[in-house]
């Protein structure tokens, strides 16, 4: 194991003193020490494409190599920068990546990495991109990262450096920041999934709230056939979630995602709500964090969703937290009753004044629910693999598989 001050101090000796990139859970150390010790010299960016364009920017103003750090699943969302902005046939930019190696060939992981650990150390070869896994001594670490930034330096291109699973000494987060409301995450599941017709499907986005999903169905009692879990692709399920909309527009869609995700991909929220697709609602879960890898913050506590939301073309609904004055109190039934109300209002509605409906407007709804960060200990994940999921999900719809 290394530990992360030092390597840090490595990083700084060598030039390298700014920092952007995406959270990752096996970079969980390493982030932490950067929210706590480094200040304006960190960015937490939307995305891995974005974080290579600061560190692009840093260096065109300062003739330093910044760090870019993600887990492996943000290569795809880096490629395009490092190949038409940073690749030395383009400006010739160099900066250090530090990725985190989910699924590493060999060492267990999750379904949705399998794919993205084989092709890690391949895809960076065919970019060009010098690449050296870091060892697990502090030495060893030092030298490896010297050397590379040295290259990139030289080179004036983008390097490399992976990471393996366990490789960070534990440092833990000193600068916690406070919750922006007391409402458990998985209550706020459990109440929304509880108020759903039942012919209604489920599109969840990656991470714990798609875990917290999974388990509350398991502890209703119910099967897990109304719910895609989109256990990758982050920042995308809206975008599932209008595919399948349009496709079946007499069938309720629910999309249910995070802050860290839908910021992730803001744009996708610019073209479903333009849609037109009345039978798709958006919830998201704001915990201003990237709570499922270690609780990173997010610029979800200082932005205003459903304004952004109002904007963006949706049907912004009062979300049922709000009807209650002290929402310290509320929680599973209160989200539940209040979600049960804004259907049945709806569908009341639509009953009694139809040409009224007709006349407006058709938008997807939007629905935000402020939550704590954290999440049970104890929980689970998935136990069937994805393809078995889909092909549950598709029966539901009627298609075969
Ligand atoms: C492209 C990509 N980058 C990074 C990750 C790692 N990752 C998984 S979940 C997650 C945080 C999700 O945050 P949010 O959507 O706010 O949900 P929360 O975990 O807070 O409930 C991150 C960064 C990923 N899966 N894919």
């Amino acid at each position: 194991m290394i530990a992360v001050d030092r390597f840090v101090e490595t990083l700084k000796s060598a030039g390298v003193g700014f920092f952007a990139g995406v959270p990752d859970s096996l970079l969980k150390s390493f982030c932490a020490y950067l929210t706590d010790n480094c200040g304006e010299d960190h960015v937490i960016a939307a995305n891995e494409g974005g974080a290579v364009g600061f560190a692009a920017g840093h260096y065109l103003a300062s003739g330093s190599p910044a760090l870019v750090y993600m887990q492996n699943s943000g290569q795809g969302n880096s490629v395009n920068p490092l190949c038409s902005l940073a690749d030395p046939d383009v400006y010739s930019i160099p900066m250090v990546l530090l990725v985190g190696w989910r699924g590493e060939p060999g060492v267990k992981d999750e379904p949705q990495h399998v794919k993205q650990g084989k092709v890690t150390l391949p895809l960076f070869e065919t970019l060009g991109i010098l690449t050296e896994v870091l060892p697990d001594d502090d030495e060893s670490a030092a030298e490896v990262t010297r050397k590379m930034v040295a290259r990139a330096m030289a080179e004036s291109r983008p390097v490399a450096l992976i990471v393996r699973k366990g490789l960070f000494a534990e440092y833990k987060l000193q600068n916690k920041q406070s919750d922006i409301a007391a409402l458990p995450r998985e209550q706020a599941i459990e109440g929304v999934l509880r108020a759903l017709p039942a012919d209604a499907v489920v599109v969840s986005t990656t991470g714990m709230i798609s875990r917290e999903v999974y388990e509350t169905r398991e502890r209703l009692g119910q099967g897990h056939e109304c719910d895609f879990l989109t256990v990758g692709s982050m920042g995308h399920a809206s975008m599932i979630a209008m595919g399948i909309a349009k496709a079946q527009p007499n069938r309720k869609v629910y999309c249910l995602d995070g802050d860290g995700a839908s910021i992730m991909q803001m744009g996708n929220m610019a073209i479903v709500g333009r849609s037109g697709c009345e039978n798709l609602t958006h919830i998201v879960f704001n915990n201003a964090a990237h709570d499922s890898v270690g609780g990173q913050p997010t610029v979800g506590g200082d932005i205003d969703f459903e304004k952004i939301a109002e904007e963006f073309g949706y049907n912004v609904l009062q979300s049922p937290q709000d009807q209650y004055v002290n929402s310290e109190r509320i929680g599973v039934d209160e989200v539940a009753s209040g979600m049960n109300w804004l259907i049945t209002m709806e569908e009341q509605s639509r009953q009694y004044k139809p040409d009224y409906y007709d006349e407006l407007p058709k938008k997807p709804n939007f629905i935000l629910f402020k939550v704590a960060k954290g999440a049970r200990k104890d929980l689970g994940r998935p136990k069937e693999p994805p393809q078995v999921n889909k092909s549950l999900y598709m029966k539901t719809l009627g298609v075969k598989s």
